[in-house]
């Protein structure tokens, strides 16, 4: 028997947990602890653990498709590439889309957006951070100059004092759970305010349970607490920090008063300032937030009144105090740095800088897409529901909008408006289903490469065993599609590595990489500048990143969610994850050992709601909002607040993304998933 173990980087959440595929006969089978991880200590969570299962699944995509007559027909690579290549070239620039995605290497997303703007020449290329945390990128870019987590994982448990807020880090990022929970062992103070008793609220020394969509009006009231009080950090402010007379001038408002606050939140005035106490008074301090923040049309607000809570405490640049926006895909913060974001290149450099549109005309060698702003994904939805013929060819790559995207009806609309798509994936999926192509990738077991995790740590993938039948890396795939289109010089990548060469040479924060360093367990934290440089664990240690070296304050007025409850939609809905599901369940529901805890979605109900509208726990009722309806069982829970409904929105067959409504931050469009208005109805039962 032939066995070995490979060691690589989970292909699930932002956590960057390492561990070791075990694999027989040249097939992966099993997953095994490697216990010289700096992140996580050989430790895993569920998810981890059952990291093989999905791989070598029946499911599995091993051919091209291509649709004829309405179905789908096996087909040769070189049948799919020529059908590809006639379409794409009959497209102007303006016309095509591509989404690239959090799931693939960085390699394979700095590929994608060179595909877009190089060869395809469209601004038009994005993916799933704008339904996650595009309000981070610019709100802490806004307030500290870099849209990035600022301090270590393993630092978040040396705080002495840990706010979460919108975040159910126990379920959602384990690995980092367990930080929470050393930092409370050793002593820390552990501060939760989330609509729902989360397994990480319960972990709390203080909750605070509170209406979805009243975070601004939240922290604004522990900072005018803590103003009040004279415990602000004079210092910091004075020195490392502007515009704080103007910020101040709003927080300081009667509105923002413990008692008003208390009437908007609902959360106890005492709670409030404990809790203002607890986080200025701490010799360190960090907020963790996450999705419960960034979902919001007022998303970037609720981000830069974090960065605001931070700023005045001074609980910034150093061990235990951070604002720590935990990212979710595993490799989402690698494609925001690799550029498939519809505003920048990689490394954050901007599309309407000609300066820096000409770096990458001279890097690539050839024209590109116009500097201009592209469509997000929000907005190509739109798009393509609302201006059908606007544009009409579009290429995805791992995502699958036809169950993560908000307004589900609506997605439909907009996909099927769509003349030419091509979907790249592991698995079919409900998006794979609407595509004219779809062509079949190799997953992460199968490829090498890095990805980025939220403490912005490059880590490696390792090949473990060969992709099935005809599938290919998505690298593999993008470059032999760039060459068909007519650009050998622009893709004459060989393998994962040559990519990582590129992308070091033309994204300044990469720039001192390399496989040989990333090669150690460890590997390195962007900023990375040159070969000598260690890497940055902590950002804005002495100075902000901003060009004068000062973090920026932001006044902010609380604001409602888009939608509030009404007669006719009287509950506040909000929605989520949970541990044992992977967004679309594409990859959990293949894995038995997951499907297994949690194998259909649910509506979380506080007793006291369930009462009043005649509902039993298990009981099968109908939820409906003003974009649809669907029918679920009902968990009668006192886990979450009065007037608050939860559901998790893995599950195509109750998808809760039928429900939701797609208002976008103005800034940011990401949309709001974690506020709108609905009505339970019980379900007349058969006579
Ligand atoms: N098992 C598992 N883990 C995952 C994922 C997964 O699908 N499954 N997805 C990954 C991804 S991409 C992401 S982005 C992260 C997301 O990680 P999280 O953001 O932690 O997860 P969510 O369940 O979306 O929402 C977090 C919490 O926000 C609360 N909340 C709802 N509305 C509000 C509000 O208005 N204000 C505040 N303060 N809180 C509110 C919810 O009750 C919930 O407990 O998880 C990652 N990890
Ligand atoms: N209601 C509601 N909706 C939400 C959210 C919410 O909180 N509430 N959260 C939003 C958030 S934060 C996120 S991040 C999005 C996630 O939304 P998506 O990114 O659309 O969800 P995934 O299921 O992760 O889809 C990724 C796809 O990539 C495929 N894939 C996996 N590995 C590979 C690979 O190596 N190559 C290729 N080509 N494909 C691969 C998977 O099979 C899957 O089809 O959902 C958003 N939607
Ligand atoms: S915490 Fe995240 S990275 Fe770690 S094993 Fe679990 S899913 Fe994977
Ligand atoms: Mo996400």
């Amino acid at each position: 028997m032939d066995m070995k173990y490979v060691p690589t980087t989970c292909p699930y959440c932002g956590c960057g947990c390492g561990f070791n595929l075990v694999v027989q006969d040249k097939k992966v089978v099993g997953v095994a602890p490697w216990h010289r991880t700096p992140v996580n200590e050989g430790k895993l969570c569920p998810k981890g653990n059952y990291a093989h299962e999905f791989v070598n699944s029946p499911d599995r995509l091993t051919k091209p498709l291509i649709k004829k007559d309405g179905k789908f027909v096996e087909a040769s690579w070189d049948e799919a590439y020529k059908l590809i290549v006639s379409k794409f070239k009959s497209y102007k620039g303006d016309e095509m889309a591509c989404l690239s995605s959090a799931r693939v290497s960085n390699e394979e997303n700095y590929l994608m957006q060179k595909f877009a703007r190089a060869v395809l020449k469209t601004p038009n290329i994005d993916h799933c951070a704008r339904l996650c945390h595009a309000s981070t990128v610019v709100g802490l870019a806004g307030a500290f100059g870099s849209g990035a987590m600022t301090n270590s994982i393993a630092d978040i448990g040396e705080s002495k004092c840990i706010f979460v807020l919108g975040s159910n880090t126990l379920e959602q990022h384990p690995l980092i759970g367990r930080q929470i929970m050393l930092a409370k062992k050793r002593g820390a103070k552990v501060i939760c305010a989330d609509p729902r008793f989360t397994p990480t609220a319960k972990l709390a020394d203080l909750y605070m349970p509170f209406d979805s969509g009243t975070d601004v009006a939240l922290l604004n009231g522990i900072m005018q607490h803590i103003i009040r009080n004279g415990w602000e950090n004079k210092d910091f402010i004075a020195k490392r920090t502007k515009d704080y007379d103007k910020f101040k001038e709003v927080v300081m408002k009667d509105t923002y008063s413990l008692e008003n606050v208390s009437k908007i939140t609902k959360i106890p005035a005492k709670d409030i300032a404990t809790t203002a106490e607890w986080i200025a008074k701490a010799e360190s301090s960090n907020v963790l937030y996450s999705m419960g923040i960034t979902q919001h049309t007022t998303g970037v607000d609720n981000v830069k009144s974090v960065a605001n809570l931070q700023m005045l405490t001074g609980h910034l640049g150093k061990r235990g105090g951070g604002v720590c926006a935990l990212r979710g895909q595993n490799n989402v913060q690698g494609a925001c740095d690799m550029g498939a974001l519809a505003n920048v290149y990689s490394g954050y450099q901007s599309v309407i800088v000609p300066e820096m549109r000409k770096k990458m005309i001279d890097a690539w060698g050839c024209d590109i897409a116009e500097g201009k702003v592209g469509l997000t994904v929000t907005k190509l939805i739109n798009t393509l529901a609302d201006q059908p013929g606007t544009v009409k060819c579009v290429y995805i790559m791992g995502e699958n909008p036809m169950i993560s995207d908000p307004d589900l009806h609506h997605v439909e609309k907009g996909l099927k408006n769509v003349e030419f798509m091509v979907v790249q994936d592991i698995f079919m999926t409900e998006t794979g289903a609407l595509a004219n192509v779809v062509l079949p990738a190799a997953c992460y077991a199968e490829k090498d490469g890095t990805q980025t995790s939220t403490e912005r740590r490059v880590q490696k993938w390792r090949k473990a065993q060969d992709p099935p039948g005809e599938a290919k890396a998505d690298w593999q795939i993008i470059c032999e599609l760039g060459k068909a289109m007519g650009y050998e010089k622009q893709f004459p990548f060989k393998s994962a590595e040559e990519i990582f060469t590129e992308v070091s040479k033309v994204t300044p924060s990469y720039g001192g990489m390399d496989y040989t360093r990333l090669e150690k367990p460890e590997a390195l934290h962007w900023p990375c500048p040159t070969k000598e440089h260690p890497g940055t664990p902590i950002l804005h240690k002495e100075k902000f990143s901003h060009p004068d070296g000062l973090g920026i304050f932001t006044p902010l007025e609380f604001k409602y969610p888009a939608e509030v409850p009404d007669k006719d939609y009287p509950l506040i809905m909000t929605t989520g994850r949970c541990i044992w599901q992977w967004h679309t369940g594409t990859m959990t529901r293949r894995s038995e050992n997951l499907e297994r805890e949690e194998p259909t979605g649910w509506v979380e109900v506080n007793p006291e709601d369930a009462k009043a509208l005649g509902i039993r726990d298990k009981e099968k009722v109908r939820a409906v909002t003003r974009r649809g309806q669907i029918e679920i069982g009902a968990r009668v829970t006192k886990d979450i607040k009065k007037g608050v409904v939860f559901m998790p929105f893995h599950y195509a067959e109750c998808a809760a993304n039928l429900l939701t409504n797609n208002a976008l931050d103005p800034v940011a469009s990401i949309p709001e998933f974690k506020a709108c208005a609905v009505r339970l109805e019980k379900i007349a039962e058969a006579k």
